[in-house]
């Protein structure tokens, strides 16, 4: 694999679940793969899972490792094309990549959303010079619109605790202060619809996810009635993503604390277990009883993201030249 930002990079899902469980069983068992190879993580934002479930991954597998946080100790980083750097940026991405590029084997980048222009979100500019210019295997550790590490670790978690064959999975916006991006929804909704489960999708109007992810799931503006029956309740703030407005892509368009997961919401389940990725505004998203409660999956899910970067790193590794 050369690259991962989507569930079509993996090829078979089945066949990747299943190696996710034997290296769950295992995580070691491929500890000679990255011998004297390094992984360099890229961060242009924040992460505590991210980080640390990525760098251990890459350990797991024998790899070095090298963390840049862009905004800390690096140069300020231009990303337009055509602009006169006469500001504060001393050095363009485009010369920083290749350089990156030179001192390791395989590159995972985070680098969300703007939320400030739906083109240059949803084109994925930097991801894709990450993959144009740095002459390396790539990997999303969420980009402006995708976080496929996050929505595979769900799907394991899922696969691990469901009680029938095919789950009822709902996945709920909630509200937030400030404004998110769509990434982890995208995703979410991107796999979701490629496993299987009976998978719906609810929020309020004007938050209507990207047709490229939502595909053909059902979306229920009522929440009640999308949540009833559910065996999995998965819940997450997004700000607008200029589906149906356009000119408010990237807004907090909605407050309603109606829609916060409490046990009343999860009383219209079918005792659901409470997913969420991670980190959670409590009594914003959740109330504390559900995230605290028996059927919360919040800390396997986060336990997961060791396991899905493991599986995604061997696979790169595999197909290095
Ligand atoms: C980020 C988001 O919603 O995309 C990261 C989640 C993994 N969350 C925040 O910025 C709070
Ligand atoms: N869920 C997740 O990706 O968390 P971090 O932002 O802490 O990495």
């Amino acid at each position: 694999m050369r690259y991962f930002s989507s569930v079509n990079d993996l090829g078979s899902l089945q066949l990747a679940l299943h190696e996710a469980i034997e290296i769950k069983n295992d995580r070691f068992k491929y500890v000679e793969l990255g011998k004297n190879k390094t992984l360099l993580m890229v961060f242009f934002n924040s992460s505590l899972r991210t980080r640390l479930s990525t760098q251990k991954a890459a350990m797991n597998l024998g790899m070095n490792v090298i963390v840049l946080d862009v905004n800390q100790g690096a140069w300020k980083l231009e990303t337009e094309h055509g602009v006169v750097m006469d500001g504060d940026k001393s050095e363009h991405l485009l010369e920083a990549i290749p350089v990156m590029g030179c001192y390791c084997d395989i590159i995972g980048v985070r680098s969300f959303a703007g939320l400030k222009d739906r083109e240059y979100d949803y084109a994925e500019t930097v991801f894709n010079q990450f993959v144009k210019y740095s002459g390396r295997p790539v990997f999303a550790m969420e980009t402006a619109t995708v976080h496929p590490l996050q929505a595979f670790a769900d799907l394991i978690t899922i696969e691990e605790h469901k009680e029938v064959k095919r789950p009822k999975v709902v996945l709920t916006w909630a509200p937030h202060p400030k404004a998110l991006p769509q990434a982890v929804p995208n995703s979410f909704a991107e796999w979701m619809n490629a496993a299987d489960v009976d998978f719906v999708v609810t929020h309020p109007e004007g938050y209507e996810l990207d047709p490229r992810f939502v595909e053909n799931a059902v979306v229920e503006y009522n929440q009640m009635k999308a949540l009833s029956g559910a065996d999995f309740v998965y819940a997450k703030n997004w700000s607008c993503p200029g589906v149906t407005s356009p000119a408010n892509y990237g807004q907090v368009i909605c407050k309603d604390m109606g829609w916060t997961i409490d046990e009343e919401h999860m009383s219209w389940t079918n005792d659901a277990h409470f997913m969420h990725c991670l980190p959670v505004r409590r009594n914003m998203i959740v109330t504390d009883n559900v995230i605290e409660g028996p059927r919360s999956l919040v800390i396997p899910e986060a336990a997961n993201r060791e396991i899905s970067a493991t599986v995604v790193l061997k696979r790169m590794l595999e197909d290095l030249k």
